[in-house]
């Protein structure tokens, strides 16, 4: 296919400004394909190390100088020569040198960057589509589905300071034939959102994620905002468009109990489901992520026992992508769902392993960006190529998010008559 002639490292910035990986690699056939990893600001505690550097003098101590010198002398050194239809012997090399389970002699955003642009030039080299040299490695014989996207519309938690408790709330454009039809909805509402904070004296500046973060307002009243923007937009809630929370609780949760701040609220584990029971209740809520502190395994199995039913319950810091993590949540009945980062975990081979032990227990996969990302669009390819029928990455707005989500439209233009929108598949559980 093509052999690895040069791994060329630097650093580069991400949506946030700070500093991040980006990675050429070059084929000796002279096809070359370029990389950049994404950063999270709500980490789960189990996530694979993200490298920096710590030297105050240079970018606040985030520089990532240690992760870019590993790749361009020790994993360089040691993949010069290896053919790249070999994503499984690349992984298995840099994951060996690393030695530690969370990848913290190389970084693992120093090896996330040499297993993407790996499997970009393989890609290249074979000149197939990214999503298809992903669903050659997966070896699964699936149609291709467009995946449906969560958009995050409303930030608060840690992607947006003096928001609200709950860090992401969602739409889902479910009821429609295509993915095209369901960004123009999704776009439609968020741009109504927008006129209807403004209208009422809110401010219309965005998080980390494109999506509002005015101050002041209450989870409830966030969601009553959602629900009219659906509404003044023409669309149905509950029946082409649902909702999605990530509340990120791992974030608010305060020695033992969960301290909603901006509602002046703390609530124990219990307390929580029951909030949770109201809200359902309430919204056209079809999914909840990490509902729950990452160690609250008896809260995430009340969660799923009381939802699982008809909600999605899906674990991020929970399972940070880790194949170990989700066992034990499949063995103990914790969530039927999990994100899907390929940086939490830090290869491409493991984020498809995990993707495959995920669906064979018929948990969902919901592919996702991280709050800092690049212009990097490969989570489209990988939403496309493992069949994941959900992508959640971000607003409609915002380049970095936009990428995503522009990539995937042109991805079902190509697949043609051939593309099957995942639509409302999604909700049977
Ligand atoms: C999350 C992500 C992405 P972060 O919690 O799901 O939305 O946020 O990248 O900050 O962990
Ligand atoms: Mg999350």
């Amino acid at each position: 296919m093509g052999k690895i002639k040069s791994i060329v490292a630097r650093e580069i910035l991400d949506s946030r400004g700070n500093p991040t990986v980006g990675v050429n690699i070059t084929l000796d056939n002279n096809i070359s394909a370029f990389s950049s990893v994404p950063s999270g600001a709500s980490t789960g505690s189990r996530e694979a190390l993200e490298l920096r550097d710590n030297d105050p003098k240079r970018y606040k101590g985030k520089g990532v100088l240690k992760a870019v010198e590993n790749i361009n002398s020790i994993i360089a050194k040691a993949l010069i020569s290896k053919d790249v239809s070999g994503q499984n012997e690349i992984d298995a090399i840099m994951i060996e040198i690393d030695g530690t389970e969370k990848k913290e002699n190389l970084g693992a955003n120093a090896i996330l960057g040499v297993s993407l642009a790996a499997l970009i030039a393989s890609s290249k080299s074979e000149k197939i589509n990214l999503y298809e040299r992903i669903s050659n490695i997966t070896e699964s014989k699936k149609k291709f589905t467009l995946p449906v996207p969560m958009l995050n519309i409303m930030n608060g938690g840690a992607h947006a300071v003096n928001s609200t408790d709950f860090q992401e709330f969602m739409i889902i454009p479910a009821g429609f034939d295509s993915f095209n039809q369901a960004i123009r909805a999704g776009s439609e509402i968020y741009s109504t959102l927008g006129k209807i904070l403004e209208k009422d004296g809110h401010s219309t500046n965005v998080g980390y994620e494109g999506g509002f973060a005015p101050s002041g307002l209450t989870n409830y009243q966030v969601l009553d905002y959602v629900m009219k923007a659906i509404d003044d937009s023409g669309y149905k809630p509950g029946e082409e468009i649902y909702l999605a929370l990530d509340t990120a609780a791992s974030e608010f949760y305060e020695s033992g109990s969960y301290n909603l701040s901006k509602e002046n609220r703390v609530l124990s584990s219990e307390e929580m489901v029951d909030y949770y029971d109201e809200l359902i209740n309430k919204y056209p809520i079809f999914s909840i992520e990490d509902g729950l502190y990452e160690d609250d395994w008896d809260g995430w199995k009340k969660l799923n026992d009381k939802f699982g039913d008809n909600t999605q319950i899906v674990g991020d810091d929970l399972f940070v992508t880790q194949e170990k993590y989700l066992e034990k949540g499949i063995d103990n009945k914790c969530a039927n769902s999990i994100l899907i980062k390929f940086n939490q975990v830090g290869t491409i081979t493991e984020t498809l392993q995990t993707i495959k032990t995920a669906q064979s227990n018929n948990f969902s996969c919901v592919i996702s960006h991280r709050s800092g990302e690049t212009e990097d669009t490969t989570i489209a390819d990988l939403s496309v190529g493992t069949s994941s029928g959900q992508i959640k990455t971000g607003a409609p707005a915002r380049s970095e998010r936009v990428a995503k989500y522009n990539r995937l439209l042109r991805i079902e233009e190509e697949l043609g008559l051939e593309s099957i929108y995942s639509g409302k598949s999604i909700l049977k559980k």
